[in-house]
């Protein structure tokens, strides 16, 4: 599929994901949220790929929100038919077999700060905003915010960011929790990178499982999601990465994985 608002760097194990549509802002459309979701289903089959890093094009922008022209003039079934689609993409994140971190440039507002949410974790630059304005435009987060945001930041910051529609910067957004750290705008992506280098040289197979372990463990009760853990825990003893892994340790050398 040919990306016309979307661009695909691989550096060394890490992939960068850029959205481009800079005469919106980044916003959502229809296209671009199909050019996500095919992009993260490349991504799932590339063993090449262990890190992904979302990122917005310019220096205004992460993504300012679903396209509201687009939105604009639709009914009811259209847009029951959009959000399934954005949500769609929001879980083909969280089932993704590697980890995703946003590196948050600019603005993430509505849909935009949903995708943000939707990654593993949350870089910021000093010039990033968050917000969910979506009560502002007479409709609501159609895209996880009511969902992930309470479950990030609790019931009731989350209830003050979505029913007033505000925004915060992003100091503001790191005391909340949202955001893990905040840096100058020109550091933002090496951050981001060297993240991703240290996790890439780690097990990918123990990555991939204990993202899975925190995410669907999120959604269980406490003793279903320490069942679930020592049963992915044991399956790393059928994978070639524990086994150099274990044995790179007793023989002092540094691993080198393979994966499963
Ligand atoms: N959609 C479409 N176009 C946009 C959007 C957007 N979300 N945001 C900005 N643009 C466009 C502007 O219309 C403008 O275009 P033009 O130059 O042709 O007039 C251009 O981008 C630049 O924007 P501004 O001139 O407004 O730039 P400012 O610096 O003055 O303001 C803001 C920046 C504050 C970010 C402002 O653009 C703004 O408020 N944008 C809208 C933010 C917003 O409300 N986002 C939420 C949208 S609703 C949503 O996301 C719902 C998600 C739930 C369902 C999702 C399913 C996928």
């Amino acid at each position: 599929m040919e990306m016309k608002n979307l661009l695909i760097e691989n550096q060394a194990g890490v992939a960068l994901l850029t959205v481009n549509r800079p005469q919106a802002l980044n916003a959502l459309n229809s296209v671009l949220l199909d050019e996500l979701r095919t992009a993260f289903e490349q991504l799932q089959q590339d063993k090449g790929v262990k890190v992904v890093i979302v990122t917005g094009s310019g220096e205004k922008a992460f993504v300012a929100g679903a396209d509201i022209a687009e939105m604009a003039d639709i009914d009811a079934m259209q847009a029951l038919a959009f959000a399934r689609k954005g949500q769609d993409l929001i879980k083909s994140i969280g089932q993704l077999n590697k980890p995703v971190i946003a590196a948050v440039n600019g603005f993430a507002l509505g849909g935009g700060f949903e995708l943000a949410l939707a990654c593993d974790f949350i870089y910021a630059s000093e010039k990033a905003r968050f917000g969910l304005p979506e009560v502002t435009l007479g409709i609501m987060p159609g895209f996880g915010g009511t969902q992930k945001l309470a479950r990030i930041i609790g019931r009731n910051r989350a209830n003050e960011l979505v029913f007033t529609g505000k925004m915060l910067n992003a100091v503001e957004a790191e005391n909340w929790g949202i955001v893990n750290a905040v840096l100058p705008a020109g550091e933002l992506l090496d951050r981001a990178m060297e993240t991703a280098g240290k996790i890439s040289g780690n097990g990918a197979c123990g990555v991939a499982h204990a993202k899975d372990a925190i995410r669907s463990g999120l959604d269980m009760a406490e003793v279903d999601g320490l069942r679930y853990e020592s049963s992915l825990f044991a399956a790393l003893f059928a994978s070639a990465d524990q086994k150099e892994g274990m044995q790179a340790f007793l023989q002092k050398r540094k691993a080198d994985f393979t994966g499963c």
